[in-house]
Formats: structure tokens, sequence, C-alpha cells
């Protein structure tokens, strides 16, 4: 259920531990009078101006005890993040200072906030829509340039406008039927039928692209799922410590070292990259190694991007195939390890399996050719031509899903034209998609879509 927007709530809003300063963060109709009883010196209303900060003490206004320093920081409705009365409460970033501040604001009327809440009241309250208040999450959850960008475009309202104009353009033409619905008669002095499925035709193809854009915004802002496979002893561990620049993971002379599943986070030209280190993939092993070439399988069918890996210094054999074929059907670099090495793998051979794919050779060892399988890395992830600093993207399969119910109902639309169906088919379509296109906006919302959408966040965000 969506709380009473009446009271007025409090959080502290910095992470918890000790730091330098910590914020608490009240907001709500009570949040000024609550900062009058603790804050000295007393503050006269009259004087009160938004966005101006004060130096004072944070007292107990019973005992009268001081409780830190502080800095107060007003802002004055609609002029806030939740476009309430809001006050900051800066303190020393200690735990005990920063919870008996807050205990003090909730004592003097103030209800703990619960997680995403001054957002969600920044939305209800009409300051930002859905997607903004998405996006301050994904602000904030952000591991690469890439996502950060992402998130600020729509933090700033990119996707909101993109919908909107949709659904301008929808309601136009749903006006436009209904008038004909309803005055059958009359001449309309307007676009004619024909024209109306143009123009639905025109959005609908603007969702669609809008709605692909998704695959690179998914990988944008959850990371590419990278695993790295090939068979024993290839140099699969040594690559991911090379993207690493640190020996993560065990590195041996035998065959079958790496028995689980070993993932971290690398940061490669603004894109995260989890990468998976696996283990080999071979036809022969004891129980433990078939366990783990069971989970490199697994971790193969959930990859965005594979790293298969071969042994340049060695030729060709049954285990590289098998890996070849595993990796079938994925986003595949091919990496041949060991160029410091004699190179005695047929190329030539691997890259017509590959169909004509490009092969990067490295050594892992010496850490070598890394930079320009990283290039090879960033070109395979963008090879949509979508230009990133551009465009808005789809991050959330929840915009995703109503973009393509959307595009549904447009379709319909256009069936019910061709099919000559009565207009009231139409009418119905165009309503419907509207709808949906409200629901990534949330111009239409249930409390179950908000609390989903909230509960992802922090307490004091
Ligand atoms: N000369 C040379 N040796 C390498 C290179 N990369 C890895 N090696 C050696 O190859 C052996 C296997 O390396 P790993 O990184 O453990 O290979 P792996 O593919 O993870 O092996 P498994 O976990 O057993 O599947 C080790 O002895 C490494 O030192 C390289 O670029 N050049
Ligand atoms: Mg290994």
């Amino acid at each position: 259920m969506t709380p009473s927007i009446q009271d007025t709530i409090a959080a502290i809003s910095t992470p918890p531990g000790e730091g330098g300063i910590g914020i608490v963060r009240v907001s709500g109709p009570e949040a000024l009078s609550i900062a009058r009883k603790v804050f000295s010196p007393a503050i006269d209303p009259g004087s009160l101006e938004s966005h101006k900060a004060r130096v004072g003490k944070f007292v107990n206004p019973h005992t009268g005890e001081k409780i830190d320093e502080v800095v107060m920081l007003p802002m004055l409705k609609p002029n806030s993040f939740t476009a309430e009365d809001v006050v900051e409460f800066h303190c020393h970033g200690g735990r005990l200072s920063l919870s008996l501040i807050l205990r003090e604001a909730l004592r003097q009327g103030a209800r703990m906030a619960e997680p995403g809440e001054f957002t969600k009241r920044a939305f209800l309250n009409g300051r930002i829509d859905l997607t903004q208040a998405e996006a301050v999450i994904s602000v904030i959850q952000s591991t690469s340039e890439g996502s950060l960008r992402a998130a600020v475009k729509q933090l700033e309202g990119g996707l909101r406008k993109e919908i909107s104009g949709f659904r301008e353009g929808l309601i136009g033409l749903l006006a436009r039927v209904e008038a004909d619905i309803d005055f059958p008669e009359d001449e309309i002095e307007s676009i004619s039928l024909e024209e109306v499925a143009a123009r639905v035709k025109e959005i609908r193809g603007r969702i669609k692209a809008l709605g692909k854009t998704y695959q690179q915004g998914r990988i944008l802002r959850e990371g590419v799922s990278t695993a790295i496979v090939g068979r024993p002893n290839v140099g699969k561990s040594s690559l991911l410590n090379a993207l690493l620049n640190y020996d993560r993971a065990i590195v041996a002379e035998v065959p079958g070292t790496t028995r689980d599943i070993i993932e971290e986070a690398v940061n490669v030209r603004g894109i995260a990259l989890n990468i998976i280190d696996t283990a080999g993939i071979r036809g022969n092993g004891d129980a433990v190694e078939m366990e783990g070439i069971r989970r490199t399988r697994a971790v193969l069918e959930g990859a965005d991007l594979v790293l298969a890996v071969f042994d340049g210094s060695r030729e060709m054999d049954a285990e590289d195939l098998e890996t070849l074929a595993a990796a079938a059907g994925k986003k595949i670099i091919p990496v041949v390890n060991k160029r410091d090495l004699e190179l005695r793998m047929d190329t030539d051979r691997l890259r017509e399996i590959l169909g004509g794919a490009p092969l990067v050779l490295i050594s892992a060892k010496n850490r070598e050719g890394i930079y320009e399988l990283e290039d090879a890395i960033h070109q395979k992830i963008w090879d949509s031509g979508i230009d990133l600093t551009e465009n808005v993207l789809i991050t959330r399969m929840r915009h995703e899903e109503k973009l393509r119910k959307a595009s549904e109902a447009l379709e319909g639309v256009l069936a019910s034209m061709k099919d000559s169906l009565p207009l009231e088919f139409m009418a119905a379509d165009l309503r419907s998609a509207l709808d949906w296109l409200g629901e990534i906006t949330g111009e239409s919302f249930t409390d179950e879509v908000l609390d989903r959408i909230f509960s992802e966040f922090c307490i004091g965000k």
C-alpha cells in the first residue's frame, strides 16, 4: 500500500560505516518544525531561506544536550528532491551521531522512511516520472561509465520525452477515430483513416526501434556476462588474470586446474564485464572435473560473449572443436594464446571453421595482446552500431516488455483497419497502446508496480 503522503519521513541517507560526514534527511510537512526544535541557534521562521546552509548544533530538545555539530540545509517545497519541505542535517559520519540524530527526528514526529520512499514521493508529487525514479537507482548502481551515462540520460528525462512523444501522437489519432465513431454522419475536416494508419505504422516503427535498444541497454546496466572457455591448459585462467591485472585464479601446468567457476568484474573501455573463468572442456576427467565441465556448459548458455581460447603452440584437436561446438550460436571472440611460443596451430583452418572471424593472438602469461583483445571485445559488443552518446537506451526489462505490448496493440489497430472492422476496435487498441506506454512513465500504475520498483532501493534514497 502507498503510505499516506501526509506524514513526514526521515532516514540516514549516507551509507553505513564511518565517514567524514553523514546525512540525515527529513521530508514532509513537519520537516521545518522538527528542525526548529532540534537546531540551535533557534531558527527564526521569517528569516528561513531555502537552500541556504547554516552551521549550528543538533540538540536533544528535552535535555538540551548537544548531540553533534551540524550543517542544516533546508530545501522548501516545491524546490526539493521530493517536492516537499526537506531538511538535511549534515553531521559527522559516525554511526552513533547519525543514529542519535535520526532517533531525535523520529521522536519529534517523523517516521522512518521505507526503502526508496524519498524517490517515490518525488514521483507521487509529480516532480519526476517513473522512468526517472528508476534512473535514480540505476545511477547509484552503475559500475561503468557506459551504464552511468545511460542512467543519467534517463534521469534527465530522455526516455520520458520519447514515450510522451509516442503518447501525444497516439492521443491525437485516437481523438480522430473517436470523432468518426461519435459523429459518423459529419464530414470530418481532418486526416483520412488511411493517414491515421500510416501514422500508427510510423509510431509503431519508432516504438519497436526503441525496444530493440534493450539488447545494448541491458548489457550496459547489468554488465556483459563473458565466459572464458577452451580445453584444459590453454591458458584461460592466465587470461582472466591478465584482464584483471592481478593473479586471481590459480594457474598451473597441470591440465584440469580450474574446477569451479570463478567470476570477476572488470571494466573494459567503459563497459562492465562479468568475466567467468571455467573448467576446461574435455571428455575424460574425474568426477569433480566432470561436474566442473557441466557447470561450464551452463555458464556458456547464459553468456553474452564467449572468449574461446586456443593454445597456439599446439595443433588443434578434438577438444578444441568440442569447445567451439559448445559455444555455437554465441558471440565468440577466438583467442589464440601463447604467442610467445612457436606457432603450431593451423590458424587459417581455425579462421575457416569460424567463418572468417578475425583471431586475436595474445600471450596471457606475458600480458601481450591484451589491448587488442579489449578492442575486439568492445567492437563485438557494440556491433549493432547504436550511438550510445546520442540515443536513449532501454535498460530495463519492464520497459522493453511494455513497449512490446504497445507495439502489439498498434499491430491490432492496423489489422482491424485492414479487415475493415468497426472503428471501435481501432479505438480500443489505441487506448490499450496508450495504457502500456503510460505504465512505463507512470501515467497509470498500481501499488504493486510501485512496490516492485522501489523495493530495489536502499533506505534513505
Ligand atoms: N608460454 C606460455 N605459457 C602460458 C601462457 N598462458 C598460460 N600459459 C601456461 O599454460 C599453463 C596453463 O595455464 P592456465 O591458465 O592454468 O590454463 P587453463 O586453461 O586455465 O587450464 P585449466 O584450468 O586446467 O583448464 C600454465 O603452465 C601457464 O603458465 C602464455 O601466454 N605463454
Ligand atoms: Mg584454469
